[in-house]
């Protein structure tokens, strides 16, 4: 996979030299450049942005040399036919697991870092001819720049590459995979500060053990996660998973997750 990374503060996006991503670049999986927009400020001053038309707070980012850097990836000898522009702002759609899976099938990414108010519109509009444009949000909270966002985005995506996990069925049970959250892990010492780990997992009984990890995961997904319980599909729900939701305070109602009506708040 090729990623471009354009920023006004390229030593932001170092820390993606690190660990299992800067592995993944060291080991030729990733192609990934940082790109200084200031290179394509021509002023003394390199000036990347102005006042905003209409009045109001702060700054916005100069079309021109966005127009100059989005080109210069574009037109490289080796980028993607019709690259994916993603243009990290609390505006955009939010990103998710589901996000992260589709974006490490893609070949060519691009993310764009504003700061300050944003970019002029009318880059995103051009760059429509060349790139397919989409603006992601981590979640609502503002960050002073798309720096950041870039920093998680591409941890997300990049270790969904084949190959850069080496142990590719640690992808499998995590959290988000399958819509659930991850269960609770613990390791030796078996008793730690006068807790003992849960007795089922030190038995060997692999079908107790994947039920009992499987109530774990419905169980807090429950209770920090309510919003993820509606979203459940209940064909994949079997009699026990039913009855661990149940206990959750909540049901299965016309071929859906809901609320149990007379579960009281404890279930979030
Ligand atoms: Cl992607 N960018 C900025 N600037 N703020 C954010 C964000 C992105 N996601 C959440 N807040």
């Amino acid at each position: 996979m090729r990623i471009d990374v354009v920023s006004i503060f390229p030593e932001y996006l170092d820390a993606l030299g690190l660990s299992l991503i800067g592995k993944a670049r060291r080991d030729g999986l990733l192609r990934l450049d940082v790109h200084d927009l200031r290179a394509f400020a021509h002023d003394r001053h390199r000036t990347v942005d102005d006042t905003p038309y209409g009045g109001g707070a702060g700054m916005v980012m100069k079309p021109g040399p966005w127009g100059e850097a989005l080109s210069a990836i574009a037109d490289a000898p080796d980028a993607a036919e019709r690259p994916l522009l993603i243009v990290p702002s609390p505006a955009g759609a939010v990103f998710n697991q589901a996000m992260a899976q589709e974006l490490s099938t893609r070949g060519h990414l691009v993310f764009a870092c504003g700061r300050y108010e944003g970019i002029d519109e009318r880059v995103l509009e051009w760059a429509a001819e060349r790139f397919e444009v989409r603006p992601v949000s981590l979640g609502d909270y503002v960050l002073n720049g798309g720096e950041v966002a870039v920093l998680a985005m591409v941890e997300a995506v990049g270790r969904l590459v084949p190959g850069v996990v080496g142990n590719p069925e640690s992808l499998v049970e995590e959290s988000h995979s399958d819509g659930l959250l991850e269960y609770p892990v613990y390791t030796k010492p078996p008793v730690w500060e006068g807790r003992a780990v849960p007795e089922v997992l030190l038995g060997g009984n692999h079908g107790k053990i994947a039920r009992f990890r499987r109530n774990e995961q419905l169980a807090r997904t429950a209770v920090r996660r309510p919003d993820l319980v509606l979203a459940i599909d209940p064909a994949g729900l079997n009699r026990h998973d039913r009855d661990a939701l149940w206990h959750a305070g909540f049901m299965i109602d016309d071929g859906r997750v809901v609320r149990r009506p007379d579960a009281g708040d404890t279930a979030g």
